[in-house]
């Protein structure tokens, strides 16, 4: 192997390292569903990495010792990725379907009081 050579494959792996290394502790943005508290994306948000089957257990919307259940009014769908909701846990009740951002589930026709707002109780993400 020449100098040049070694130079090219010691750029190569600086390179592959740093890519590997962002030095976030957090998933990056535009790789995961996540929901939101208020409408536009606002309030507190949280990353659904899998499947929940009662928002009931996942703490951290609205108040203290508030949960997601019945709270999320937003939510991020990165492109490539489907969100199928649930009016209640164990994925029962009415559910819909989405494949992009929703900023405002009011604008979403479901079962309280004619919109999605403040209703979701279950949710499951896939990656196409
Ligand atoms: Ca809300
Ligand atoms: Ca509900």
């Amino acid at each position: 192997m020449n100098r040049k050579t070694s130079a090219i494959v010691i750029a190569l792996l600086l390179t592959v390292s740093a890519a590997c290394d962002d030095g976030s502790p957090s998933t990056p943005t535009g790789t995961a569903v996540v929901i939101y508290e208020n409408t536009n994306f606002g309030g507190n948000s949280r990353a659904v990495a899998a499947d929940a089957s009662d928002l009931d257990a996942l703490p951290g919307c609205g108040g203290p010792g508030a949960d997601w259940d019945d709270c999320i009014s937003s939510i991020r769908v990165p492109s490539g990725w489907e969100v199928t909701v649930f009016e209640h846990d164990n994925y029962s009740g009415a559910s819909a379907t989405f494949t992009s951002d929703i900023p405002d589930l009011h604008q979403h026709a479901g079962p309280c009081g004619g919109d999605w707002d403040d209703c979701i109780s279950a949710i499951q993400v896939r990656q196409k």
